[in-house]
C-alpha cells in the first residue's frame, strides 16, 4: 500500500515512473519537504493523547513523539500531529538511509525475499541454503580488514554480551592449552555457578562507556547510574577514558598527557585484577565514547591500547554499535586509527540493521552450541542491509558524509565563535559530531528549543548535544540545521 502510494505521488509530482525514479535516484528523496514545519505545540495534542494511552500499559516517560511512518520521508520525521522535523538524531543513530528509502520500500515485493522474511529460521540449526553466500556477500563484504569470522545477533547489547562470552571461552581455551575436554569438576561446578566451571574472569571497560543493558553488557556500561541501579553486577575493572581539551590543536601536550594517564591506569588495573584472581580476558572500548558524552581519543591512544592488550594476552573488543556503518566517514570508525593489527572482535548493530560481531578465527569456540540462541539474527535484516550497502556504494555515501560533515563542523565552529557562552568543544568525525553547552540545564534548553524549531537532535553525557543524522544528510540539510541552531541560540536566554 505504502509503496504504491509513494510511487503514485512521485509519478504525479515528477512525471516519472518508479523504475525511472530508482535509476535517477538522488541521494535523498525529491519528495522531501524544503524544511521542517511545526504546526502545533511540541508535543502536540495527538501525541499527548497517545502517550496517556501508552502510559496506562507501560512506563513510557522516555517517549518523545509518536511517528507517522507513512509520511516520514528521507531526512524528515513526521509526527502524529503532522509536525515535520529535520531528523539529526535518527532513532538513536540507527537509520542508515532515512525514512522510506525507495530501495528498501521495494525489498519485500520480491517473493523470494518475502519468503525469507516470513520463514524465519533458527539460524544455528536450519539456515537457508543461501545463508553462507548471504554472509559472504553482505556482512563479509564490509568486514574489518584481516578479520574473518562473523556471528549475527539481535541487538547491540546481545552482540556485546556474546562477544564477551566468546572472549572468555578463548581465554579459558588458551589456559587449557587447546585441550577441548572439560574436567568432571568443571562440568559439575558450572551447574552451581561456581569455580572452576564458572571461573572468575573479567572484561575491562571505560568510565563513561556504554555497551548495552543486558546483564553482562550492563556490567561494562558506565555512563549513567539510572542504567545500572538495582541490578547485580560483576566485579569488573574500570579505567578512565581520555577527556580532551578543545580545540585539539591548541592542547596537544595536555591531551597527550591525558592519553598517557589513562593508558597507565589501564595497564595497572589489568595487573591488579590478574593478581587478585579475577583476570581480565577482554577490554571493550567505543571508538568515540557516545552515550557517555561523545568523548574522542586519539589514534595513538588506540594504538597503545592495542599494544597493552597484546602484551597482557587480553582481547581487544571494539564496540562499533553506534559508530559503525559510515557516520564517521569510514565504514568503521576504528579505521581512522591505523592500528598495526586488526582488532580481535568488532561488534555492531544500529545502522547495520542486524546485530553481530566480527572475530578472528582463533576466537571461534571449539565446540558447537556455545555461542548460540534460537534466532541468532534475522535473514530479513541482511536482505535489507544488502540494499543499504549497495546504496552506500553506488551513491558514494561515505563521501557525502565527509562533505556534509565538513559543512556541519565548519558551521558549528563559526557558531562557537558567535556564541562562546553557549557552545564549546565542537568535535567528532564525519557527521558524527557534537558540542558542549556550559551546563546541563542550558544543554537541555537548547535541545528542547531545537525540537520546537523543527530539529530532532540528541543529548549525551552531562552537557553534550550530538548529531546523528542518516548517511543521506547532505550539505543542504546541514545548512538548514545550522540556520535553525543559530536562531535557537539567539533566543536562548
Ligand atoms: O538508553 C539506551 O539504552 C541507549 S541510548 C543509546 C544506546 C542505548 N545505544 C546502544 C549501544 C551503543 O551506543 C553502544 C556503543 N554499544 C552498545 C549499545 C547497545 O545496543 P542496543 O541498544 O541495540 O542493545
Amino acid at each position: 500500500m505504502l509503496r504504491k502510494g509513494f510511487a503514485t505521488l512521485l509519478e504525479k509530482k515528477f512525471l516519472v515512473t518508479s523504475a525511472q525514479y530508482s535509476k535517477k535516484l538522488s541521494i535523498s528523496s525529491p519528495l522531501e519537504p524544503e524544511g521542517p514545519s511545526i504546526k502545533t505545540t511540541v508535543p502536540g495534542p495527538k501525541t499527548k493523547k497517545l502517550l496517556k494511552e501508552l502510559s496506562a500499559l507501560q512506563q513510557a516517560d522516555s517517549v518523545q513523539l509518536f511517528a507517522d511512518y507513512d509520511k516520514s520521508i528521507g531526512n524528515y520525521f513526521v509526527d502524529a500531529d503532522g509536525n515535520t522535523f529535520l531528523d539529526a538524531f535518527t532513532q538513536i543513530s540507527s537509520v542508515p538511509l532515512g525514512y522510506n528509502h525507495p530501495e528498501l520500500l521495494t525489498t519485500f515485493d520480491d517473493k523470494h525475499n518475502l519468503r525469507e522474511l516470513i520463514n524465519r529460521p533458527a539460524l544455528g540449526v536450519f539456515p537457508a541454503q543461501n545463508w553462507p553466500d548471504r554472509l559472504k556477500n553482505v556482512l563479509m563484504s564490509v568486514a574489518p580488514n584481516g578479520v574473518n569470522g562473523i556471528a549475527t545477533m539481535m541487538c547491540g547489547s546481545c552482540s556485546n554480551e556474546n562477544a564477551y562470552k566468546t572472549v572468555m571461552m578463548w581465554y579459558r581455551n588458551k589456559q587449557r592449552g587447546g585441550n577441548v575436554d572439560f574436567t568432571p569438576e568443571e562440568l559439575a561446578t558450572c551447574m552451581l555457578n561456581q569455580q572452576p566451571g564458572s571461573p572468575n574472569l573479567s572484561i575491562l571497560s571505560f568510565k563513561g562507556g556504554f555497551h548495552g543493558r543486558t546483564f553482562g553488557a550492563l556490567s561494562t556500561t558506565r555512563s549513567k547510574p539510572i542504567h545500572k541501579l538495582d541490578c547485580p553486577a560483576f566485579d569488573w575493572p574500570v579505567a578512565p577514558f581520555p577527556r580532551y581539551k578543545y580545540p585539539l590543536d591548541q592542547h596537544v601536550s595536555e591531551n597527550q598527557q591525558e592519553d598517557a594517564k589513562c593508558l597507565e591506569q589501564v595497564a595497572d588495573v589489568i595487573e591488579k585484577y590478574n593478581k587478585n584472581g579475577n583476570p581480565v580476558a577482554g577490554v571493550i572500548v567505543e571508538p568515540i565514547q557516545s552515550e557517555g558524552g561523545d568523548h574522542e581519543a586519539s589514534p595513538e591512544f588506540f594504538q597503545k591500547l592495542q599494544k597493552i592488550c597484546q602484551s597482557k594476552g587480553v582481547a581487544l573488543i571494539i564496540d562499533e554499535v553506534q559508530t559503525g556503518c559510515g557516520p564517521t566517514g569510514k565504514m568503521w570508525c576504528y579505521e581512522h586509527f591505523n592500528l598495526p593489527c586488526p582488532p580481535d572482535v568488532v561488534t555492531f548493530s544500529k545502522k547495520m540493521l542486524t546485530g553481530g560481531f566480527y572475530f578472528n578465527t582463533e576466537f571461534r569456540p571449539p565446540q558447537a552450541y556455545r555461542v548460540f540462541n534460537t534466532w541468532m539474527g534475522d535473514p530479513g535484516k541482511l536482505i535489507l542491509l544488502e540494499r543499504v550497502l549497495k546504496v552506500i556504494k553506488s551513491q558514494n555515501l561515505l563521501n557525502v558524509v565527509n562533505e556534509t560533515g565538513k559543512t556541519l563542523k565548519d558551521g558549528l565552529l563559526e557558531l562557537e565563535k558567535e556564541f562562546p557562552h553557549l557552545i564549546n568543544s565542537v568535535r567528532g568525525r564525519g557527521t558524527f559530531l557534537s558540542f558542549n553547552a556550559p551546563t546541563t540545564d542550558c544543554r537541555d534548553k537548547i535541545n528542547a528549543d531545537l525540537k520546537k524549531n523543527g530539529i530532532l537532535s540528541g543529548t549525551c553525557g552531562e552537557i553534550a548535544i550530538r548529531l546523528r543524522p542518516a548517511l543521506i544528510f547532505q550539505p543542504k540539510h546541514a545548512g538548514i540545521y545550522l540556520d535553525i541552531l543559530r536562531k535557537t541560540l539567539k533566543n536562548v536566554n
